[in-house]
């Protein structure tokens, strides 16, 4: 270690971190990255404040004179998404990163990361403030969370991190004196020489790396400055390093919004749903009942991620390890999520939106009329012609809010609670236009994890690449897997053996088909009350519905109807099973399971095999 680092000076340990392994990393780290100084993160809302301001004095931020306490930032165009191709997942062998992960040997990557002659880290924050970031992912001290500890040399990211968990000096006083942390180190890849200014949005245009190495519980993030790239906690450490630990542990990290339906006679129930990313997971979270549901509510505890432990009674708890929702701006408005939007009416941080010229925020889909006059997500000026004539996006269509939770009318009164909620259901559910009915309740345990398994889903704008291409999405994990897909199908189905009868409930959904007009049939939104309630009659009792080849759907009647005109004509077409496309669909699943091979356990091809007997194919 530097002597310099070590001397203690240029580490500004607070006198109240008492973690002796904490400290030697941090000294560790600022030597290989020649950080030019440490600031140790307390999370107050003053230090948010000021380094929202130091990033406005900076460029990076525009503060926005409509919203209060609100900041728009505009990112470099290379740096907009996460980046599947550049993530990896480094366990001492490939088998266990399994088929559908990058691998790269840990030996190796850490060479190219940390030790090797030109090591990426080595001196990545000369010119640079490296910020220490301790989180909890869980209410602080719960038995379901866990604590991390993120290193960065981005201040965007240290006021994202105050929004979407719990950040500072609380979590320091859960980890006390030898308390067990994840390490994520982050930089944006981009040091300054001396006397170069900063850009608005550094990153490294040409080289990123998100890397984990899930047996020794590291995260190492290069080069980007964006969402689940650099806000470590959330996919990279509460998804990729926790379902690592979940299988381990027995319990389960995953891509689920979690929410709280409770009927007019006051009874509670808890949904835990699945989504890849951009499918509507945070609309879905705070869903407001439609007409012909007066004195239901739907609350909020999470809207991307859960952690599910089993409790002393053999039921399944789950907790929002996140404490802010990272959304998606475009398409949202007061029609499609209403506390959505007044939960963005202050203290926001939008990211790749567009602005205006009276200093508001706007995105495609905000309002059927854009503003006469924006400034698009990359500063350029935009006209509604700019949009209708040449396509062109005034903002990014993965542009972001940042929100706190209790910025949410509808959150739910447990969403902060250490114990978590019991789940009675899951939901999965892709974006497809065809083949996949609107619901589909499963009628073992084995028949849900076969449909959560071979979920597909068209591709969407969360993810650098091609959009609306079908790729097998199993549990809406496939880019959030820290181990091998096999293996995890695996835990899924021996953690039902051990819950036996107390199972929750498990339901497939498809709000995305599309009709002859290739326009989406089903309205979404607040009318997917109806289906919820649905399920909610099946878990009851009261709701018979009608068998089919894969599981049970409604039959039209048992559905509430009111205030919707739809009729059964609209209901057949999404919720008709067509053989052929099913034949075409099985061997999709086929093809997964060749592609996972040896680790698949046999219950999932048994189950295939009943499917295809029934469809008599
Ligand atoms: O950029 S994130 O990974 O946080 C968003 C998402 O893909 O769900
Ligand atoms: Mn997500």
């Amino acid at each position: 270690m530097n002597a310099p680092v070590l001397a203690g000076l240029r580490l500004n340990v607070p006198p109240y971190v008492k973690h002796a392994k904490l400290i030697a990393w941090v000294a560790e780290m600022a030597a290989l990255t020649e950080a030019q100084e440490v600031y140790w993160c307390d999370g107050s809302q003053a230090e948010y404040e000021r380094l929202c301001e130091e990033l406005v004095a900076k460029g990076s931020f525009k503060k926005l004179a409509k919203r209060p306490g609100s900041y728009l930032a505009w990112t470099d165009p290379s740096d907009v998404a996460r980046v599947e191709d550049r993530t990896f997942i480094c366990s001492e062998t490939q088998e266990a990163a399994g088929p559908t992960n990058n691998w790269m040997a840990p030996a190796e990557m850490r060479e190219l990361l940390q030790s090797g002659p030109n090591a990426l880290f080595k001196g990545c924050m000369r010119g640079r403030t490296m910020y220490v970031v301790p989180f909890s992912m869980g209410p602080l001290g719960s038995p379901i969370a866990h604590i991390g500890v993120e290193l960065s040399d981005s201040a965007y990211v240290a006021v994202n991190m105050k929004l979407m968990t719990r950040m500072g000096k609380g979590a320091l006083d859960v980890l006390g004196s030898d308390g067990d942390f994840v390490p994520c180190m982050h930089t944006v890849g981009a040091p300054l020489q001396p006397g170069q200014a900063d850009i608005a949005w550094p990153c490294n245009p040409n080289t990123k790396y998100i890397v984990h190495y899930p047996e020794t519980r590291e995260i190492w993030s290069y080069g980007s400055g964006y969402g689940g790239n650099a806000l470590l906690g959330k996919k990279c450490f509460a998804l990729r390093i926790a379902s690592t630990m979940g299988k381990e542990q027995g319990w389960l990290a995953e891509h689920m919004l979690i929410l709280g339906v409770t009927n007019p006679q006051g009874v509670k129930r808890h949904v835990a749903a699945a989504f890849p990313s951009a499918c509507g997971k945070t609309n879905f979270a705070m869903l407001i009942p439609p007409e012909g549901f007066e004195g239901w509510r739907v609350t909020t505890i999470g809207d991307d991620i859960a952690w599910i432990k089993p409790d002393a009674d053999g039921r399944l708890r789950a907790i929002n390890p996140e404490a802010g929702y990272f959304g998606v701006a475009p398409g949202t408005n007061t029609h499609t999520n209403p506390n959505c939007m007044a939960s963005l009416q202050r203290d926001v941080i939008f990211t790749n939106v567009a602005l205006t010229d009276d200093g508001d925020v706007w995105w495609e889909g905000l309002s059927d009329e854009p503003p006469a006059h924006l400034l698009d997500w990359q500063g350029k000026d935009w006209t509604p012609v700019d949009g209708k004539v040449q396509g062109r996006k005034a903002a990014h269509p993965n542009a972001r809010f940042t929100v706190a939770a209790t910025n949410n009318p509808a959150l739910d009164a447990d969403w902060d609670n250490p114990q978590g909620v019991v789940i009675d259901a899951f939901i999965f559910g892709g974006r497809r236009s065809t083949t996949v009915p609107l619901v589909t309740q499963a009628r073992t345990w084995v028949e849900g994890i076969y449909m959560a398994a071979t979920m597909g889903s068209e591709t969407t704008a969360a993810a650098f690449g091609q959009q609306g291409v079908v790729r097998r999405d199993p549990f809406a994990m496939l880019p959030f897997m820290g181990y091998h897909m096999g293996d995890y199908f695996a835990h899924w189905l021996t953690m039902g053996e051990q819950l036996g009868a107390k199972v929750p409930a498990i339901f497939c959904v498809n709000w995305f088909r599309k009709g002859a007009d290739g326009r989406f049939v089903w309205p979404g939104y607040g009318d997917n009350m109806r289906v919820l309630s649905w399920m909610l009659d099946r878990i009851d009792g009261k709701a018979e519905g009608s068998a089919n080849a894969f599981g049970v759907s409604p039959k039209y009647d048992e559905m509430n109807w009111t205030g919707l005109p739809f009729t059964r004509a609209h209901f057949e077409t999404v919720t008709e099973i067509h053989t052929e496309d099913w034949k075409a669909e099985l061997k999709l699943h086929e093809a997964l399971f060749e592609q996972i091979g040896a680790r698949l356990p046999a219950a999932l091809p048994a189950v295939k095999a009943e499917i295809e007997q029934r469809l008599g194919v």
